[in-house]
């Protein structure tokens, strides 16, 4: 039996535009994710989150999922263009009444919510009027969004996270160009990222100085990460591992906890990579009470030699390769999800470790963590997802023993609650473990949610192989 920690957290995940719907309801307006998945070819079978999962109108429903987990928080992201349709100006108050009662429903049934202020849904009129994140004044209108939700929220919620993974933001949304907005750069990757981090520095100081004294709550930033694993044990892919984890990681985390990026890329970007001024360092400094982690995969790096290129702003670089130059494979042996991605738990213990010695062990919560499978419901309308029991199986021990090799990690949140829209690739990949009749909107738990909700009763579980 593997038992975990008597007051570890355990969780589930979403996004508000992977799973609520009503887009044009409620007086909502788009976000850039409502107009990239509009342009046909973007998406596949060019789905979008229209009506998602609907969850806006069967929020109720879905809190009871939750309850028959047993689930003790849930991490969910308002919509900000909900909450400020135009991103700037009035405050809609049909937003504020969705966000307030589904914390109020989570509260009824003793389920701590867990609010992500932005998951890549940035009103549309931002982007359109003001150029999004290349905009260092996005730092003020994204401090000012934030305080809207901690002044109508702050009083039940106690959790907050800014941002979620802006590497996807930089990197998929500025370089690969697969996410909304679906640019094509070298340099505004790393512009994208530092008005990132200046908006959630300056979130967490309205957040400290505003709220926290008397609403106690805790604030911090997720930032995903997957393992490099050196190829061979030559030092040059070993130095190219480690280059590609700060690179990925270290590019966010660095300067949160060291007030400044990697010195492997300031080296290697010189004037491409902005510059932090003293103040903002120290608002930096220190700025997240916890370190989020998302988690998924692991790929073997290898450096580069001089002669070997690849194309730049593809997806699967890990990054801008002529400014990483790191070569990334898979091990053939590894098995993978139906995204591709192999499935290597002791690369998630190897990170959760990297993580404790580079930042003086910090409290760590993962997020997410989570694979897609092609689940179908069988005759009996069951959904045997015993692959995604292995998975949860393999990760979740490989937490265990981080966990006993030292790593402060406090809590663990699976991706996703239910199947949704799974961004580029629509509704063709399932994450939850709850299964969507994307016809009847009727949600199935499958068979790794009864699994998941032992898990949870008994506070650990028992290694089936
Ligand atoms: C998360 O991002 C998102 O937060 C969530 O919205 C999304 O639904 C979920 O994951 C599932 O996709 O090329 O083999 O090294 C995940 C970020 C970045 C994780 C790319 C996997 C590639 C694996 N992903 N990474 S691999």
């Amino acid at each position: 039996m593997i038992q975990f920690p008597k007051d570890f957290i355990w969780g589930s995940a979403t996004s508000s535009y992977q799973i609520e719907g009503a887009a044009m309801e409620g007086g909502r307006a788009w976000s850039i994710w409502d107009a990239h998945a509009h342009i046909p070819g973007r998406t596949a079978n060019n789905d979008h989150g229209d009506v998602a999962c609907d969850h806006y109108h069967r929020y109720k429903e879905d809190v009871k999922l939750m309850a028959d987990l047993g689930l003790k928080a849930y991490r969910f992201s308002i919509s900000w263009s909900r909450i400020q349709p135009d991103g700037q100006g009035a405050v809609n108050p049909e937003g504020i009444q969705f966000y307030s009662n589904l914390i109020d429903e989570l509260l009824s049934y003793g389920i701590t919510p867990w609010i992500t202020l932005y998951h890549w849904d940035l009103p549309l009129a931002l982007h359109t009027e003001k150029d999004g994140w290349l905009n260092p004044e996005i730092a003020d209108y994204f401090a000012k969004y934030a305080d809207i939700c901690f002044t109508h929220f702050g009083d039940r919620v106690h959790h907050w996270i800014t941002h979620n993974e802006p590497w996807v933001v930089a990197i998929l949304g500025y370089s690969a160009g697969v996410f909304a907005p679906g640019r094509k750069s070298e340099d505004e990757p790393y512009i994208v990222a530092h008005n990132i981090l200046r908006s959630h520095a300056k979130a967490v100081q309205r957040y400290r100085e505003k709220y926290q004294p008397a609403q106690e709550g805790t604030i911090g930033i997720t930032n995903n990460c997957d393992w490099r694993e050196p190829l061979s044990d030559k030092p040059e892919d070993i130095d190219a591992a480690q280059r590609a984890l700060e690179f990925f990681l270290g590019w966010f985390t660095d300067p949160i906890y060291f007030g400044d990026y990697p010195a492997v890329m300031r080296e290697r970007l010189g004037d491409r990579l902005p510059q932090f001024s003293e103040e903002e360092k120290k608002l930096l400094i220190g700025s997240s009470d916890f370190f989020g982690l998302n988690h998924y995969s692991t790929l073997l790096a290898a450096d580069a030699p001089s002669g070997v290129e690849v194309e730049n702003n593809v997806y699967g670089n890990g990054g801008i390769f002529a400014d990483q130059r790191v070569l990334l494979t898979a091990d053939p042996e590894w098995k993978t999800t139906a995204m591709r991605w192999p499935i290597v738990p002791l690369g998630c213990q190897k990170l959760l470790e990297w993580i404790r010695d580079r930042y003086d062990n910090p409290p760590i919560y993962i997020t997410e963590n989570g694979c897609a499978f092609d689940d179908a419901k069988d005759e009996n309308g069951e959904v045997r997802d015993t692959d995604r029991i292995h998975f949860l199986e393999g990760y979740i021990d490989a937490c265990h023993q981080a966990i006993e090799n030292g790593v402060a990690l406090k809590g663990y949140f699976v991706w996703s609650l239910m199947d949704n829209f799974e961004w580029a690739q629509g509704y063709s990949k399932r994450f939850g473990i709850h299964y969507v009749d994307y016809e009847s909107l009727e949600r199935t738990p499958k068979h790794s949610a009864h699994w998941y909700r032992k898990l949870i009763e008994n506070n650990g579980f028992k290694l089936s192989q």
